[in-house]
């Protein structure tokens, strides 16, 4: 197994270095999108993911129980029904959403666009999660006001399943709503909500390896 892995990779960095193949993306790129999701339209009911890279199954986003879907149209994913009588959050108000994949991940970020009811909406935002089905820990919490949000996951390595809660609170009313929403304009936030993690180290790393095998080789010839 590990015999063979190594030959396809000199094979394939081999055809690199003679300039057969241009490298692929895996080996340059510093990030990959594990799952996301593009929110399409409002409903009562779950939204799978848009996006899932090769090996991966979404969670749905979903509602907790603690809050309830409001009539709208467009491309939001919006509630009402946010804890607005009490200074901490309520633990059935929450979006759910979340992944599995065949291989261990080390996750690295997390963008997310929430936006919210700017009179009566929760003005309050934290992201829990479970990896690999532990107990929910507190991620954290965005230090924007803005709707879109960025938080460091690079502690959490080896990651079979993932499962994110954005938890809210402080809201002026139980009609003030939060919505899951689209926010174009930059890469990172080009889906309403993405977790990235690093692309395959073994693979990168055994290219490498194959790479200075080869160059060696050629070398001493
Ligand atoms: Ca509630």
């Amino acid at each position: 197994m590990f015999r063979s892995t190594v030959s396809v990779a000199t094979l394939v960095t081999a055809a690199m270095v003679l300039g057969l193949v241009p490298p692929a993306d895996v080996v340059t790129a510093e990030e990959m999108c594990v799952v996301g999701w593009t929110i399409e339209s409002n409903t009562p009911g779950s939204i799978p993911a848009t996006y899932c890279a090769a090996g991966v199954t979404d969670i749905p986003l979903s509602r907790g129980p603690g809050i309830s879907p409001r009539p709208d149209v467009g491309a939001l994913y919006i509630s009402r029904g946010w804890s607005y009588t009490s200074d901490d959050l309520d633990p059935e108000d929450y979006y759910q959403w979340g992944f599995l994949s065949d291989k261990p991940l080390d996750l690295l970020h997390i963008g997310v666009s929430a936006r919210g009811d700017h009179v009566h909406g929760p003005t309050t935002r934290r992201l829990y999660a479970s990896f690999n089905g532990e107990d929910f820990v507190y991620v954290g919490r965005p230090t924007t006001t803005s709707a879109r949000f960025s938080l460091d996951l690079s502690e959490y390595t080896d990651v079979s399943s993932a499962a994110f809660r954005l938890y809210a609170y402080n809201a002026d009313s139980a009609q003030g709503n939060l919505s899951i929403t689209n926010e174009l304009s930059t890469p990172e936030y080009a889906r309403a909500i993405q977790v990235f993690a690093t692309p395959e180290p073994a693979t990168i790393s055994m290219l490498a390896l194959g790479g200075l095998a080869v160059l060696r080789g050629r070398r001493r010839r």
